[in-house]
């Protein structure tokens, strides 16, 4: 009874779209599901800072080198952010970190691809943050609090990050002919992996549907993805570079474009670990948490010390 009365409460706290709190009650496949969305998100984060952080030394100016690596240094921050909201759930941190290193855990396909010349940090900034932005500006208004509360803060730092992408690719694209060739390279091998960012279609997304009723997701894979397409096209049509997609074009009845087949083979491919990068990204964060095993033990160590100080000083 008591049980059932709690299911209730939290389903009406649901439909109200007020926000579930650490210490409500919560069934426990909506505790299992955001643990596993919010640390593929986290992971997403700190893998994804993996591809630009390769080009933080390359950049081409001082400038170019101080926005980049600020941008690298907001993704580790939303990492921050997302950790913690998981560890509301009840979750360990190292246990999280374990699960990614060990392949258990997945992280966002995109990340999985080469950033091979300087056009690349445009087109990630542009297309990859501009896809991030789509899919978490309505994780603000998502059902779990510290999920939602952490998200208003990673769009606003997003929404830099995507401009300084279209500032980098409108830079080239008007450029010489051979930097409007390497960003139209880069948009041709970064599209459609950008797509494949939102997720299997809706029919073959197996989470989606108990999700949706959640609030955890507001949007549907495909309603998300049309909308990033239907918003980039227009931008590609101002940088005057073509979208790799003979099919894309719009229609008029539907009010928005139509496009071409995903490869959806390649997408599962690299989800299951064989992308182009995904043994490199792995083994990047396996030696960068064992490299930083020092740092953790000398914080936590400092935090002995001072809790020891002040019991003194209490007990004095
Ligand atoms: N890559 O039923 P589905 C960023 C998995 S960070 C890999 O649709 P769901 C940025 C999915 O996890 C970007 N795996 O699942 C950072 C599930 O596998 P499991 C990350 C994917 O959860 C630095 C299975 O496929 N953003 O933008 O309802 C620099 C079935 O899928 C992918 C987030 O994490 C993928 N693309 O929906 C710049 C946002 N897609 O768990 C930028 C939060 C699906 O059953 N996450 N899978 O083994 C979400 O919104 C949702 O989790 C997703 C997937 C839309 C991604």
């Amino acid at each position: 009874m008591e049980e059932q009365n709690m299911m209730q409460r939290f389903d009406d706290y649901v439909a109200d779209n007020k926000k579930i709190e650490p210490k409500d009650w919560m069934p426990d496949a909506y505790r299992k599901t955001l643990i596993r969305q919010i640390s593929q998100h986290a992971h997403s984060e700190i893998v994804g800072m993996l591809p630009e952080g390769n080009w933080i030394t390359r950049a081409p100016s001082l400038k170019r080198k101080a926005i980049l690596l600020a941008k690298v240094q907001d993704e580790a921050g939303h990492g921050l952010y997302l950790y913690s909201a998981a560890e509301t759930l009840g979750v360990e941190r190292d246990e999280l970190l374990e699960e990614l290193h060990d392949g258990r855990a997945k992280y966002s396909s995109i990340f999985n691809y080469p950033t091979i010349n300087w056009a690349d940090i445009g087109a990630i900034g542009w297309l990859v943050d501009g896809a991030a932005i789509m899919n978490q500006v309505p994780l603000c208004k998502c059902s779990y609090g510290p999920y939602a509360r952490a998200m208003v803060r990673v769009c606003k730092e997003e929404s830099f990050h995507q401009r300084q992408g279209f500032q980098i690719m409108l830079n080239m694209a008007k450029g010489t002919p051979e930097q409007k060739q390497m960003a139209q390279d880069a948009l041709n091998r970064w599209w459609w992996p950008s797509l494949m960012m939102f997720g299997p279609t809706d029919a073959n997304s197996p989470h989606s549907a108990q999700s949706m009723k959640w609030k955890i997701k507001l949007f549907s894979n495909d309603e998300l993805r049309q909308r990033f397409i239907d918003m980039t096209v227009p931008q590609a049509e101002v940088l005057g570079l073509t979208i790799p997609d003979p099919d894309l074009k719009w229609n008029e009845e539907r009010g928005h474009y139509d496009f071409g087949e995903i490869n959806w083979d390649e997408f599962y491919n690299v989800i299951k670990g064989n992308g182009p990068c995904n043994k490199q990204r792995i083994e990047t964060r396996r030696k960068a948490y064992d490299n930083g095993a020092w740092v953790r033990e000398a914080a936590v160590a400092h935090a002995e010390k001072r809790a020891a100080r002040r019991n003194e000083t209490a007990a004095a």
